[in-house]
Protein backbone atom coordinates (compact mmCIF):
# COMPACT_ATOMS: atom_id res chain seq x y z
CA UNK A 1 0.00 0.00 0.00
CA UNK A 2 1.33 3.60 -1.03
CA UNK A 3 1.46 6.05 1.52
CA UNK A 4 -0.88 8.19 -0.17
CA UNK A 5 -3.55 5.17 -0.50
CA UNK A 6 -6.71 7.08 -2.21
CA UNK A 7 -9.28 4.26 -0.45
CA UNK A 8 -7.77 4.93 2.81
CA UNK A 9 -10.09 7.13 5.09
CA UNK A 10 -8.75 11.05 5.14
CA UNK A 11 -5.80 10.46 2.58
CA UNK A 12 -7.40 11.87 -0.12
CA UNK A 13 -8.65 15.45 -0.97
CA UNK A 14 -12.34 15.24 -1.33
CA UNK A 15 -14.24 17.26 -4.41
CA UNK A 16 -16.06 19.82 -3.00
CA UNK A 17 -19.24 20.55 -5.35
CA UNK A 18 -18.75 23.75 -7.66
CA UNK A 19 -18.56 27.15 -5.62
CA UNK A 20 -17.59 25.35 -2.31
CA UNK A 21 -13.98 26.09 -0.82
CA UNK A 22 -13.89 29.06 -2.02
CA UNK A 23 -14.18 32.38 0.40
CA UNK A 24 -17.86 33.32 0.66
CA UNK A 25 -18.57 36.61 -0.75
CA UNK A 26 -20.74 38.83 1.35
CA UNK A 27 -23.55 40.56 0.38
CA UNK A 28 -23.13 44.40 -0.73
CA UNK A 29 -21.95 46.42 2.74
CA UNK A 30 -22.00 43.24 4.43
CA UNK A 31 -18.55 43.38 6.23
CA UNK A 32 -18.35 47.33 6.62
CA UNK A 33 -18.93 48.72 9.90
CA UNK A 34 -22.36 49.46 10.55
CA UNK A 35 -23.22 53.45 10.71
CA UNK A 36 -25.47 54.30 13.80
CA UNK A 37 -28.15 56.85 13.81
CA UNK A 38 -27.28 59.75 14.71
CA UNK A 39 -26.79 60.32 18.61
CA UNK A 40 -26.42 56.26 18.93
CA UNK A 41 -23.39 55.31 20.31
CA UNK A 42 -22.78 58.58 22.80
CA UNK A 43 -23.41 57.60 26.77
CA UNK A 44 -26.88 58.18 27.56
CA UNK A 45 -27.15 60.78 29.97
CA UNK A 46 -29.62 59.80 33.24
CA UNK A 47 -32.43 62.40 34.06
CA UNK A 48 -32.29 63.94 36.59
CA UNK A 49 -33.61 61.65 39.95
CA UNK A 50 -32.35 58.69 37.94
CA UNK A 51 -30.75 56.50 40.00
CA UNK A 52 -33.71 55.54 42.39
CA UNK A 53 -35.56 53.10 41.91
CA UNK A 54 -38.83 54.29 40.24
CA UNK A 55 -42.40 54.01 41.51
CA UNK A 56 -45.52 55.16 39.97
CA UNK A 57 -46.78 58.41 41.76
CA UNK A 58 -49.07 58.14 44.73
CA UNK A 59 -52.59 58.09 43.70
CA UNK A 60 -51.75 57.60 40.18
CA UNK A 61 -53.41 54.88 37.49
CA UNK A 62 -51.33 52.02 37.70
CA UNK A 63 -50.65 50.49 34.85
CA UNK A 64 -50.05 48.70 32.01
CA UNK A 65 -46.28 49.10 33.34
CA UNK A 66 -45.80 51.32 29.56
CA UNK A 67 -49.41 51.02 28.48
CA UNK A 68 -51.63 54.15 28.36
CA UNK A 69 -52.06 54.16 32.39
CA UNK A 70 -55.61 53.44 31.85
CA UNK A 71 -55.67 49.75 33.25
CA UNK A 72 -54.27 48.10 36.32
CA UNK A 73 -51.44 45.95 35.65
CA UNK A 74 -52.13 42.18 36.10
CA UNK A 75 -50.49 38.94 36.00
CA UNK A 76 -50.88 38.89 32.58
CA UNK A 77 -49.24 41.83 31.22
CA UNK A 78 -45.97 40.44 33.27
CA UNK A 79 -46.56 37.11 31.30
CA UNK A 80 -44.32 36.41 28.32
CA UNK A 81 -45.65 34.65 25.00
CA UNK A 82 -43.00 31.84 25.21
CA UNK A 83 -44.50 28.46 25.99
CA UNK A 84 -43.02 27.11 29.14
CA UNK A 85 -40.86 24.42 28.89
CA UNK A 86 -40.64 23.11 32.61
CA UNK A 87 -41.78 19.11 33.46
CA UNK A 88 -45.59 18.60 34.58
CA UNK A 89 -45.79 19.26 38.46
CA UNK A 90 -42.49 21.27 38.59
CA UNK A 91 -42.24 23.34 41.81
CA UNK A 92 -40.83 26.39 39.05
CA UNK A 93 -44.05 26.63 38.00
CA UNK A 94 -45.62 28.19 41.39
CA UNK A 95 -42.35 30.17 41.92
CA UNK A 96 -43.68 31.93 38.34
CA UNK A 97 -46.80 32.61 39.07
CA UNK A 98 -46.14 33.95 42.48
CA UNK A 99 -43.53 36.50 41.24
CA UNK A 100 -46.09 37.70 37.92
CA UNK A 101 -49.05 38.24 40.43
CA UNK A 102 -46.37 40.12 42.79
CA UNK A 103 -45.27 42.18 39.67
CA UNK A 104 -48.60 44.49 39.50
CA UNK A 105 -47.93 45.39 43.23
CA UNK A 106 -44.65 46.66 42.94
CA UNK A 107 -45.48 49.63 41.15
CA UNK A 108 -42.33 49.42 38.52
CA UNK A 109 -42.97 50.22 35.19
CA UNK A 110 -42.11 46.94 33.53
CA UNK A 111 -39.64 48.61 31.16
CA UNK A 112 -37.80 49.26 34.31
CA UNK A 113 -37.92 45.67 35.02
CA UNK A 114 -34.34 43.23 34.12
CA UNK A 115 -34.19 39.80 35.24
CA UNK A 116 -30.87 38.16 34.94
CA UNK A 117 -30.31 34.12 35.36
CA UNK A 118 -27.55 32.07 35.08
CA UNK A 119 -28.05 28.04 33.99
CA UNK A 120 -30.12 25.68 34.59
CA UNK A 121 -33.98 25.33 34.53
CA UNK A 122 -34.57 27.69 37.27
CA UNK A 123 -32.70 29.91 35.07
CA UNK A 124 -35.30 29.81 32.23
CA UNK A 125 -37.21 32.18 34.23
CA UNK A 126 -36.34 35.19 32.12
CA UNK A 127 -38.31 34.11 28.49
CA UNK A 128 -41.59 33.87 30.93
CA UNK A 129 -41.43 37.54 32.20
CA UNK A 130 -42.41 39.96 29.98
CA UNK A 131 -39.88 42.33 31.41
CA UNK A 132 -36.02 42.74 30.22
CA UNK A 133 -34.43 39.74 31.25
CA UNK A 134 -31.12 37.29 30.30
CA UNK A 135 -30.58 34.00 30.45
CA UNK A 136 -26.60 34.67 30.86
CA UNK A 137 -23.77 32.58 31.85
CA UNK A 138 -23.49 29.54 34.21
CA UNK A 139 -22.61 30.72 37.55
CA UNK A 140 -22.42 34.45 36.62
CA UNK A 141 -25.49 35.56 37.06
CA UNK A 142 -24.17 37.58 39.75
CA UNK A 143 -21.41 39.67 37.63
CA UNK A 144 -24.03 40.40 35.11
CA UNK A 145 -26.50 41.73 37.36
CA UNK A 146 -24.08 43.52 39.80
CA UNK A 147 -23.12 45.29 36.08
CA UNK A 148 -26.20 46.12 34.93
CA UNK A 149 -27.37 47.95 38.82
CA UNK A 150 -24.56 49.48 39.02
CA UNK A 151 -24.30 51.05 35.45
CA UNK A 152 -28.27 51.55 35.38
CA UNK A 153 -29.49 52.06 39.31
CA UNK A 154 -32.86 53.53 38.16
CA UNK A 155 -33.57 49.65 36.94
CA UNK A 156 -35.13 47.17 39.02
CA UNK A 157 -32.81 44.45 38.74
CA UNK A 158 -34.18 40.67 39.99
CA UNK A 159 -31.24 37.68 39.61
CA UNK A 160 -32.99 33.81 39.41
CA UNK A 161 -30.26 31.24 40.33
CA UNK A 162 -30.43 27.31 40.88
CA UNK A 163 -28.59 25.15 43.75
CA UNK A 164 -26.05 24.29 41.14
CA UNK A 165 -25.37 27.33 39.61
CA UNK A 166 -25.79 29.56 42.61
CA UNK A 167 -23.44 27.41 45.02
CA UNK A 168 -21.12 25.23 42.42
CA UNK A 169 -19.97 26.98 39.34
CA UNK A 170 -21.05 29.75 40.93
CA UNK A 171 -20.12 29.65 44.39
CA UNK A 172 -16.99 32.25 44.25
CA UNK A 173 -19.83 35.08 42.54
CA UNK A 174 -22.46 34.75 45.06
CA UNK A 175 -20.45 35.57 47.98
CA UNK A 176 -19.00 38.27 47.20
CA UNK A 177 -22.57 39.57 45.63
CA UNK A 178 -23.52 39.38 48.93
CA UNK A 179 -20.51 41.37 50.33
CA UNK A 180 -21.29 43.68 48.41
CA UNK A 181 -24.68 44.29 48.84
CA UNK A 182 -25.62 45.23 45.37
CA UNK A 183 -29.35 46.63 45.19
CA UNK A 184 -31.23 43.75 43.85
CA UNK A 185 -32.95 40.67 44.71
CA UNK A 186 -31.57 36.80 44.49
CA UNK A 187 -34.40 34.00 44.14
CA UNK A 188 -32.93 31.20 44.43
CA UNK A 189 -34.53 27.94 43.37
CA UNK A 190 -33.05 25.26 45.20
CA UNK A 191 -34.50 21.88 44.60
CA UNK A 192 -31.22 20.16 45.68
CA UNK A 193 -30.00 18.83 42.35
CA UNK A 194 -28.91 19.48 38.83
CA UNK A 195 -32.19 19.44 36.92
CA UNK A 196 -31.48 20.80 33.43
CA UNK A 197 -28.71 18.42 33.00
CA UNK A 198 -30.64 15.08 34.14
CA UNK A 199 -30.50 14.81 37.80
CA UNK A 200 -26.31 14.73 39.05
CA UNK A 201 -26.05 15.88 43.19
CA UNK A 202 -25.49 19.39 43.68
CA UNK A 203 -23.87 21.20 46.65
CA UNK A 204 -26.79 21.43 48.69
CA UNK A 205 -28.31 17.33 48.38
CA UNK A 206 -28.08 15.62 51.15
CA UNK A 207 -25.12 13.13 52.16
CA UNK A 208 -26.20 9.24 51.17
CA UNK A 209 -28.05 10.84 48.09
CA UNK A 210 -28.00 8.35 45.36
CA UNK A 211 -27.58 9.77 41.45
CA UNK A 212 -26.07 9.18 38.44
CA UNK A 213 -23.13 10.68 39.16
CA UNK A 214 -23.03 9.52 42.93
CA UNK A 215 -24.24 5.97 42.20
CA UNK A 216 -22.99 4.57 46.21
CA UNK A 217 -24.51 7.83 47.62
CA UNK A 218 -22.94 11.40 47.91
CA UNK A 219 -20.25 11.86 51.24
CA UNK A 220 -20.04 15.53 50.11
CA UNK A 221 -21.41 17.54 52.94
CA UNK A 222 -24.20 19.54 51.67
CA UNK A 223 -24.03 23.63 52.11
CA UNK A 224 -26.90 25.38 53.89
CA UNK A 225 -27.72 28.48 51.74
CA UNK A 226 -29.17 30.46 54.41
CA UNK A 227 -25.87 29.92 56.81
CA UNK A 228 -23.35 30.14 53.45
CA UNK A 229 -24.97 33.84 52.76
CA UNK A 230 -24.69 35.21 56.19
CA UNK A 231 -21.18 33.80 56.46
CA UNK A 232 -20.71 36.39 53.42
CA UNK A 233 -22.23 39.08 54.93
CA UNK A 234 -25.59 39.28 53.54
CA UNK A 235 -27.75 42.55 54.44
CA UNK A 236 -30.68 40.41 53.78
CA UNK A 237 -31.50 36.62 54.05
CA UNK A 238 -34.83 34.85 53.69
CA UNK A 239 -36.62 31.18 52.99
CA UNK A 240 -39.68 29.82 51.74
CA UNK A 241 -41.33 27.30 49.83
CA UNK A 242 -42.97 26.50 46.51
CA UNK A 243 -46.18 25.23 48.10
CA UNK A 244 -47.08 27.99 50.23
CA UNK A 245 -47.16 30.99 47.58
CA UNK A 246 -48.75 33.45 50.46
CA UNK A 247 -45.46 32.81 52.09
CA UNK A 248 -42.97 33.34 49.22
CA UNK A 249 -44.78 36.28 47.95
CA UNK A 250 -44.80 38.49 51.39
CA UNK A 251 -41.08 37.52 51.66
CA UNK A 252 -40.17 38.31 47.92
CA UNK A 253 -42.24 41.29 48.22
CA UNK A 254 -39.55 42.04 51.79
CA UNK A 255 -36.52 41.61 49.36
CA UNK A 256 -38.05 43.68 46.67
CA UNK A 257 -38.87 46.67 49.26
CA UNK A 258 -35.39 45.97 51.03
CA UNK A 259 -32.43 47.97 49.87
CA UNK A 260 -29.01 46.24 49.10
CA UNK A 261 -29.09 42.36 47.88
CA UNK A 262 -32.35 40.78 49.22
CA UNK A 263 -31.43 36.86 49.10
CA UNK A 264 -34.70 34.57 49.27
CA UNK A 265 -33.91 30.43 49.35
CA UNK A 266 -36.85 28.39 47.85
CA UNK A 267 -37.37 25.10 48.33
CA UNK A 268 -39.06 23.65 44.94
CA UNK A 269 -39.36 20.56 44.28
CA UNK A 270 -37.89 18.70 41.37
CA UNK A 271 -40.41 16.22 40.69
CA UNK A 272 -39.04 14.54 38.22
CA UNK A 273 -34.78 14.47 39.98
CA UNK A 274 -35.58 14.69 43.28
CA UNK A 275 -39.59 14.27 44.30
CA UNK A 276 -40.46 14.94 47.75
CA UNK A 277 -37.46 16.71 49.12
CA UNK A 278 -38.73 18.83 51.28
CA UNK A 279 -42.19 16.80 51.55
CA UNK A 280 -41.56 17.20 55.15
CA UNK A 281 -42.33 20.90 55.37
CA UNK A 282 -44.52 21.85 52.91
CA UNK A 283 -46.77 18.98 53.28
CA UNK A 284 -50.54 19.92 55.30
CA UNK A 285 -49.31 16.03 57.24
CA UNK A 286 -45.95 17.02 58.56
CA UNK A 287 -45.67 21.16 57.92
CA UNK A 288 -46.64 21.93 61.11
CA UNK A 289 -45.01 19.90 62.89
CA UNK A 290 -41.74 20.25 61.20
CA UNK A 291 -41.42 23.85 59.93
CA UNK A 292 -41.65 26.82 61.58
CA UNK A 293 -43.08 30.46 60.55
CA UNK A 294 -41.19 33.05 62.27
CA UNK A 295 -41.59 36.71 61.90
CA UNK A 296 -39.77 39.55 63.45
CA UNK A 297 -40.65 41.34 67.07
CA UNK A 298 -42.85 37.88 67.42
CA UNK A 299 -42.73 34.57 69.94
CA UNK A 300 -41.59 31.39 67.78
CA UNK A 301 -43.80 29.04 68.50
CA UNK A 302 -45.20 26.11 65.94
CA UNK A 303 -47.84 23.43 65.69
CA UNK A 304 -50.27 25.58 65.96
CA UNK A 305 -49.22 27.06 68.86
CA UNK A 306 -49.05 24.01 71.23
CA UNK A 307 -45.04 23.97 70.81
CA UNK A 308 -42.13 26.88 71.05
CA UNK A 309 -38.86 27.37 70.89
CA UNK A 310 -36.77 28.70 73.63
CA UNK A 311 -33.22 29.58 73.68
CA UNK A 312 -31.02 27.23 75.97
CA UNK A 313 -27.02 29.10 76.54
CA UNK A 314 -26.19 29.56 72.56
CA UNK A 315 -29.21 26.72 71.82
CA UNK A 316 -32.64 26.57 70.69
CA UNK A 317 -34.61 23.64 72.09
CA UNK A 318 -38.03 22.86 71.27
CA UNK A 319 -40.53 23.58 74.83
CA UNK A 320 -44.09 21.88 75.27
CA UNK A 321 -46.58 24.87 75.91
CA UNK A 322 -49.52 22.59 76.67
CA UNK A 323 -48.12 20.81 79.77
CA UNK A 324 -48.42 23.79 82.04
CA UNK A 325 -44.20 23.73 82.50
CA UNK A 326 -43.89 26.53 80.02
CA UNK A 327 -45.60 29.59 78.75
CA UNK A 328 -45.01 31.96 75.48
CA UNK A 329 -43.25 34.16 77.70
CA UNK A 330 -40.31 31.70 77.73
CA UNK A 331 -40.48 31.75 73.71
CA UNK A 332 -37.62 33.41 72.15
CA UNK A 333 -38.93 36.66 70.69
CA UNK A 334 -37.57 37.04 67.01
CA UNK A 335 -35.14 39.80 66.41
CA UNK A 336 -34.24 39.57 62.33
CA UNK A 337 -31.71 42.79 63.31
CA UNK A 338 -29.50 39.96 65.49
CA UNK A 339 -26.95 38.86 63.33
CA UNK A 340 -26.28 36.23 66.21
CA UNK A 341 -30.08 35.27 66.28
CA UNK A 342 -29.94 34.60 62.36
CA UNK A 343 -26.80 32.29 62.86
CA UNK A 344 -28.36 30.20 65.28
CA UNK A 345 -31.60 30.16 63.64
CA UNK A 346 -29.89 29.66 60.18
CA UNK A 347 -28.12 26.37 62.43
CA UNK A 348 -31.53 24.81 62.22
CA UNK A 349 -30.78 22.39 59.24
CA UNK A 350 -32.69 19.23 58.73
CA UNK A 351 -32.99 18.60 62.16
CA UNK A 352 -34.92 16.03 63.74
CA UNK A 353 -35.87 17.47 67.18
CA UNK A 354 -36.68 20.95 65.94
CA UNK A 355 -38.89 21.98 62.96
CA UNK A 356 -37.00 23.69 59.95
CA UNK A 357 -37.44 27.28 60.06
CA UNK A 358 -39.12 29.78 56.57
CA UNK A 359 -39.41 33.93 57.60
CA UNK A 360 -36.45 36.30 57.65
CA UNK A 361 -33.60 35.70 59.26
CA UNK A 362 -31.59 38.68 59.20
CA UNK A 363 -31.78 42.41 57.85
CA UNK A 364 -29.23 44.91 58.41
CA UNK A 365 -29.62 48.22 56.30
CA UNK A 366 -25.86 49.56 54.98
CA UNK A 367 -24.98 51.12 52.06
CA UNK A 368 -25.45 49.35 48.80
CA UNK A 369 -22.49 48.69 46.10
CA UNK A 370 -23.67 50.14 43.42
CA UNK A 371 -25.12 53.38 45.43
CA UNK A 372 -21.55 53.91 46.81
CA UNK A 373 -20.05 53.62 43.24
CA UNK A 374 -21.99 55.96 41.91
CA UNK A 375 -21.31 58.22 44.69
CA UNK A 376 -17.86 58.07 44.01
CA UNK A 377 -17.76 58.63 40.09
CA UNK A 378 -20.26 62.15 41.58
CA UNK A 379 -17.34 63.20 44.13
CA UNK A 380 -14.46 62.45 41.81
CA UNK A 381 -15.63 64.18 38.98
CA UNK A 382 -16.82 67.36 41.07
CA UNK A 383 -13.01 67.33 42.75
CA UNK A 384 -11.20 66.94 39.61
CA UNK A 385 -13.89 66.96 36.88
CA UNK A 386 -14.70 64.28 33.79
CA UNK A 387 -11.59 62.69 33.14
CA UNK A 388 -11.16 60.91 29.64
CA UNK A 389 -10.34 58.02 28.84
CA UNK A 390 -7.15 58.96 26.32
CA UNK A 391 -5.15 60.79 29.27
CA UNK A 392 -5.77 58.23 31.92
CA UNK A 393 -4.01 55.63 29.12
CA UNK A 394 -1.16 58.46 28.66
CA UNK A 395 -1.05 59.11 32.32
CA UNK A 396 2.06 57.82 34.02
CA UNK A 397 4.68 55.16 32.94
CA UNK A 398 4.30 54.27 29.04
CA UNK A 399 6.11 52.41 26.52
CA UNK A 400 6.63 51.91 23.25
CA UNK A 401 7.36 48.67 21.73
CA UNK A 402 9.12 48.29 19.05
C1 LIG B 1 -19.80 26.03 31.97
C2 LIG B 1 -20.86 25.01 32.12
N1 LIG B 1 -20.65 23.93 32.91
C3 LIG B 1 -21.61 23.01 33.07
C4 LIG B 1 -22.81 23.15 32.42
C5 LIG B 1 -23.84 22.07 32.58
N2 LIG B 1 -24.94 22.49 33.44
C6 LIG B 1 -26.03 23.11 32.95
S1 LIG B 1 -27.17 23.44 34.12
C7 LIG B 1 -26.20 22.73 35.33
C8 LIG B 1 -26.65 22.64 36.76
C9 LIG B 1 -27.91 23.35 37.02
O1 LIG B 1 -28.34 23.07 38.31
P1 LIG B 1 -29.19 24.10 39.13
O2 LIG B 1 -28.54 25.42 39.17
O3 LIG B 1 -29.46 23.49 40.46
O4 LIG B 1 -30.50 24.29 38.25
P2 LIG B 1 -31.82 23.43 38.11
O5 LIG B 1 -31.71 22.82 36.75
O6 LIG B 1 -31.85 22.40 39.18
O7 LIG B 1 -32.93 24.42 38.23
C10 LIG B 1 -25.01 22.26 34.80
C11 LIG B 1 -23.95 21.59 35.58
C12 LIG B 1 -23.00 24.28 31.61
N3 LIG B 1 -24.16 24.51 30.99
N4 LIG B 1 -22.03 25.19 31.48
S1 LIG C 1 -36.07 18.53 35.65
FE1 LIG C 1 -36.90 19.04 37.66
S2 LIG C 1 -36.41 21.22 37.98
FE2 LIG C 1 -36.19 20.77 35.78
S3 LIG C 1 -38.18 21.31 34.88
FE3 LIG C 1 -38.22 19.11 35.32
S4 LIG C 1 -39.14 18.96 37.38
FE4 LIG C 1 -38.47 21.08 37.09
MG1 LIG D 1 -31.12 22.66 41.20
Amino acid sequence: MSEKDPKKPGTKKPTLPPGMGKKPTLPPGAAKKPTLPPGMGKKPTLPPGAGKRPTMPPGAPAGPPGGDGASVPTRADFSSDQDVRWCPGCGDYAILATVQRLMPELGVPRENMVFISGIGCSSRFPYYMNTYGMHSIHGRAPTIATGIKTSRPELDVWMITGDGDSLSIGGNHIIHIMRRNVDLQIIMFNNQIYGLTKGQYSPTSEVGKVTKSTPFGSIDHPFNPIALVLGADASFAARTMDRDPKHMKDMLKQAHEFRGTGFVEVYQNCNIFNDEAFFDFTEKATKSERAIFFENGKPLTYAGGTKGLRLNGFRLETINLENGNWGIDDCLVYDETSRELATIMARVYWREDLPQPFGVFFRENRPSYDSQVNAQIQSVIERRGKGSLEDLLNEGDTWEVS
